[in-house]
Parts: C-alpha cells; structure tokens; sequence
C-alpha cells in the first residue's frame, strides 16, 4: 500500500477525521415519506440539463441503506460524517408545515452515527431548494432567507446538541453564481443581476440561520459555514493580470468572506458589478446580521485558477464533459476581460489541475488573515475514471496520491501555524455529481449503479489506514 503520510507527520489527536456526502447526491427516494420535489429533480428532469439526463431519483439509494452505510463507515473508523439535509423532506410545501417522516429520518441517522461513535456535521443547505421556495422567487428572493431560517429552527430543535457542527451553506457560490447566472446547475436561470440578489440572499440567509442555531442551543453552539473559496493566481505580475485576478478574488471570494468575517461588501465588489445590479437589495441591518461569529470555517478544496487579462470567460471556467451542455453564460459575474487559462500537469477527471500546494497556501493565507479563527476542510478529493478490477478491487492509486499530497498539504499549513481542525474526505461515496450526472466518481466507496452494491476503494482502505495509524501515535 501506498505510504501513509511522510515519517513525523502527525496530527494532534484531537485532529477530526471524516468524509462527507450530501442529500441530493446520495439519498435518492426523492418522493419517499412526504419528500416532495427540489430544484435539482426539477433541473435534472429537464432535457441537456445533466450528462446523460441523469437523474438523483435513486442516486446511491442511502436513504434506504442508511444502517449499512454508518456501519461502513465505522468499518473504516470514520471519526466524524458530514452529511446535509434536504428541506423538502422537512418542509415539503410552502405552508412551512414539518413532515415529522422527514425530520425523523434525520433523527435515526444522527442517534446511528453517535452510535458507532461518530460524530454528526450537518449541513443545513447543499443546494437542493424545495421547489416550492423556488416558485416563490428562489435565491434571488428576500423571503427565501428568512423561510431557511425558519426551517433551520425546526432541524435544529429536533437534532439540537447531538450535532458536533452545524453548518449552515455550502459554496454559496456555486448556489448563486452557478444556478443563477451561468446556469449549469438548478435552477438553470441565466441572470447576472438575479446572481447578485442571491449571492446576498444566501449571505443572509447564513446570518440568520446562523442567529437561530444559536439562540436554540446558546452562544457557543458549534458554527460554521462551508465556502470554495478560490485560489486564484494571475499569470503575470502585469497591472491588468493583477487586476483579472482582483476580480475574480472579489466575486469569488470577498463577497462571501467580506460580510460573513469581517460584516461588509468590499467596495470593488459593489463597483465591478455595477452594469448587473446597484445592490438595494441590501438593507440596513443585513450586514450586521451576517457576520454571525463563527465557531470554525469550513474550506472545501479541489485545485487552483490562473487568470490574466483577456476575453470575458464563458461557462464555469471549467471544460465540459463531450456532449454535455455547455453554458454560453459566465458564473464570473463583473469580471469582463478575465480569460482562465488551462494549467499544465496533471488534472482529475473533472478536468481540475492537482496542486497541493494551492491547499498549503490557501489556509495559510486564511490564518494570516483571521488568526483567531479555526479552520476545517469540508472537502477535498478527486474523480477519477475508477472501475471493479477482475480481482473485484478499485485499485484507485491517483486518489491515493491526491490524497497523501493533500491531506500532508493540510499538515505542511499547519506546521506553518494555521489551525486546521479537521479533515473531510469528499467523497464517502461515489455519487450524483450534479451537471456530470453518475460520469464522475469522486467516492473511497466505489457504487455499481446497476445493483448498488459497495466497494471499498484502495483509497479507503488507505484512508482508514491513515485514521487509525494516527489515532495510534497518540496511544
Ligand atoms: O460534489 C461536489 C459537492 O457537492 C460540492 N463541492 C464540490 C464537489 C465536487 O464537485
């Protein structure tokens, strides 16, 4: 087996080991128990929408083999599992009325993960709005924030403290930018203003949440949100590639971290983005309410940008997969003249380039910045083309590379200081990978669509390893 991790790489013993998952990409039983329709059924039932017009109708069937599935995890000594909640098995109508069948299914698998030993991260939302939040105006709509809120209060008074970390989004941007401005994903809507309104919308929509969470469970209820944050580097040090890279720093990036961290949109946001909106949408108070103190910030990261100066980028400033839909609409709102440029070494199946450093640089450059604030990987990980081996294996060796470099990335930030709590590997399982449909594997556990059978990967047997190798350092 591949080497763990270089010698004297250890991790506190404190150091939280998961994998993480979400609804809509594993649950399946899309109308099971009361679950009504989301914006992603909705999306991917519509023709060209998803690779293959692949669909999260049975996904990896985990709502039907949840007991199974924590017992696998606990086989491969997960300390910690980040999972998400549908809404609309909460709130499956506009009326907000609960459907305790939807609640309840949560509240087995919180009581089955504790049991096993392992620790609950929930997500509150990973972008499956109930559609009947969308045909009331969607992200883009004030009301949706405080309807989340509200919905929140209902999960968390019925999960309350058997939770280890409530979250409340995950990337906002893509929520936003993807779904509403270059629509590759739901709700397939192409309106650069619209973007804007949701981009604040989900801001605002953490903030509350983010209130509720802590009035339930008192002032030091374990917080966080889950942002992709960028790493973006410009190609030269020329005044307009260090621009194109400002740019895209700022509608990546500052527009999530300004009014989450530091309760205020940084002004070049506001003026890259004027030919889109003059941002009324947002009202006195807003801010201060977003900038609900964290407990921890959650990092998802995949790989880097390089920008410079050029022609506006078209769809999502990555390639798309032969015969899948490709956006004419850009996510990269206010950021005419910026040209992504292909990165030369190796790259995963989603076409991302593999740089570990980029992790290395992007929580140390984090904790320079908010020093008092922990930090958490909520993702990473890679697709690759896996398939069963005739000696009935996944032998996933590139995974297992991406995630020795990444996860030792992780230890290289923080030996250099940063307080890195935790590590997520995405994913538990392969599962919907959203526009790519079930083309793209990003899972230690290997799922046979056909019969839904699980395999584990090389790379899970290697991360199991790896968890149990450090747990022993510490013995
Ligand atoms: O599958 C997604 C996940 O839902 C959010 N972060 C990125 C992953 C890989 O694309």
């Amino acid at each position: 087996m591949t080497a763990l991790l270089p010698d004297g790489h250890t991790f506190p013993a404190d150091f939280l080991w998961g994998a993480a998952t979400a609804a809509y990409q594993i649950e399946g039983a899309v109308a099971a128990d009361g679950r009504t329709p989301s914006i992603w059924d909705t999306f991917a039932a519509t023709p060209g929408a998803t690779l293959g017009g692949d669909t999260g109708q049975v996904a990896a069937d985990h709502y039907h083999r949840t007991q199974a599935d924590v017992a696998l995890m606990r086989e491969l000594g997960l300390q910690a599992y980040r999972m998400s909640i549908a809404w609309a098995r909460v709130q499956p109508t506009a009326s907000g009325e609960v459907n305790p069948a939807g609640l309840a299914f949560y509240d087995r698998l919180v009581d089955d993960l504790l049991a096993a030993g392992i620790k609950p991260a929930v997500t509150l939302y990973h972008w499956d709005l109930p559609q009947w939040a969308q045909d009331l105006g969607g992200w883009p709509a004030r009301d949706t924030a405080s309807r989340f809120a509200d919905y929140t209060e209902h999960v968390v008074r019925a999960l309350g403290d058997r939770v280890h970390l409530w979250t409340t989004l995950n990337e906002p941007w893509c929520a936003a930018y993807l779904g509403y401005a270059s629509g590759v994903h739901a709700p397939g809507i192409t309106d650069a203003g619209a973007a804007l309104a949701a981009v604040h919308h989900l801001n605002l929509a953490h903030g509350l949440a983010g209130r509720v969470v802590r009035d339930v469970l008192g002032p030091e209820a374990p917080l966080s949100v889950t942002l992709n944050l960028h790493v973006v580097r410009a190609a030269s040090q020329q005044p307009a590639d260090l621009e194109a890279k400002a740019r895209i720093d700022a509608i990546g990036n500052e527009v999530f971290l300004g009014p989450m961290l530091e309760g205020r949109y940084p002004e070049r946001v506001i003026a890259d983005t004027a030919a889109a909106s003059d941002w009324s949408f947002v009202h006195d108070g807003d801010l201060e309410t977003i900038a609900v103190p964290l407990t921890v910030l959650g990092v998802n990261y995949y790989s880097t940008n390089l920008v410079q100066a050029g022609t506006p980028p078209v769809g999502d400033g990555t390639p798309g997969p032969d015969g899948h839909r490709s956006s004419e609409h850009t996510p990269w709102v206010g950021a005419d003249h910026v040209e992504f440029l292909a990165q030369p070494g190796p790259s995963t199946a989603m076409g991302w380039n593999i740089e570990p450093q980029g992790l290395v640089d992007l929580l140390t450059q984090l904790h320079t910045r908010y020093p008092t604030l922990p930090l958490m990987v909520t993702e990473n990980g890679a697709a690759f083309a896996d398939e069963i081996a005739p000696d009935g294996a996944v032998h996933d060796e590139r995974r297992v590379a991406y995630l020795r470099d990444h996860i030792d990335a992780v230890w290289q930030a923080r030996a250099a200081g940063a307080d890195v709590r935790g590590y997520f590997l995405w994913s538990l399982m392969d599962n919907f990978e959203w526009a790519y449909g079930y083309d793209r594997r990003f899972g230690m556990v290997y799922v046979d669509y056909a019969t839904l059978e699980r395999t584990v990967k090389d790379s899970g047997h290697w991360y199991a390893a790896l968890i149990a190798a450090q747990e022993a350092a510490h013995r």
